[in-house]
């Protein structure tokens, strides 16, 4: 089955799916067999892999190994069109729609066309929603944006809602990478009784509680990235 179609298919059955995100910028490919055996007869369910600054040359080294040793679908989380490669199974086409730096609404993927044009990769196009979180984020600085307002789901339920209108398949809440505060359970069950497509959140997660209460406030697939990074052991000890 399609990653997209296996993804819709968790969201109408309410199956929690559990990513986990590879910063590419701090993992070599020579760590993947390691890594991975870490996320053996755990609930992870799928690899996202990505950065907000990374533009190193191992990228398709270190998807195809992690392919290979965790049998998951790898999917790209791209922070730039340079990350991309077709060793992946996917790739997260993300849109800012959060932002209003048309680099991030649009540019990007202007550049990142003629590399997905005549690709095998499978295209899963994504509203991606930065949150506000305590402090600044990579994303944020990256980007150049600002974060929508943690105290106003309703707004951030119209963005995304226009995401999905615009055609997106995915709506990605994203409070950013190590961020203070993840994600307002109210946000994500506003958001998510709004859309008819799957969510996606991320940032800030540190405990199976949040994971758990992320899921069960409507998010299909809750991502980990540092909590995992700080603890090789996080999963297993779940
Ligand atoms: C970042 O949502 C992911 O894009 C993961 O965030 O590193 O805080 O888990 P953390």
């Amino acid at each position: 089955m399609k990653v997209y179609d296996s993804l819709f298919t968790a969201y109408q059955n309410q199956q929690p799916l559990l990513a986990v995100l590879i910063d590419p910028e701090k993992t070599q490919p020579e760590q993947a067999v390691a890594l991975c055996a870490q996320l053996k007869e755990t609930p992870v369910t799928h690899l996202l892999v990505g950065g907000s600054t990374f533009q190193g040359p191992h990228l398709a080294a270190l998807v195809l190994q992690l392919k290979k040793a965790s049998g998951l679908p790898v999917l790209l989380f791209p922070g730039d069109y340079a990350q991309i490669t077709e060793a992946a199974d996917g790739i997260l086409f993300l849109s800012l729609l959060s932002g209003r730096n048309p680099e991030y609404l649009i540019e990007q993927q202007v550049k990142a066309a003629p590399l997905l044009h005549h690709s095998n990769l499978e295209i899963l196009p994504t509203g991606y929603l930065l949150i506000e979180s305590g402090a600044e984020t990579a994303v944020q600085r990256v980007s150049g944006t600002l974060p929508l307002a943690r105290n106003n789901p309703q707004h951030a339920a119209m963005t995304a809602l226009a995401g999905q209108l615009l055609g997106k398949k995915l709506i990605y809440l994203e409070a950013g990478s190590g961020a203070q505060h993840a994600v307002p359970l109210e946000m994500i069950a506003t958001v998510a009784q709004t859309l008819a497509i799957p969510l996606i959140v991320g940032g800030g997660i540190r405990s199976m509680a949040q994971i758990q209460a992320a899921h069960q406030a409507g998010a299909t697939m809750v991502v980990i990235g540092t909590a995992f990074e700080e603890n090789p052991h996080f999963f297993s000890a779940l």
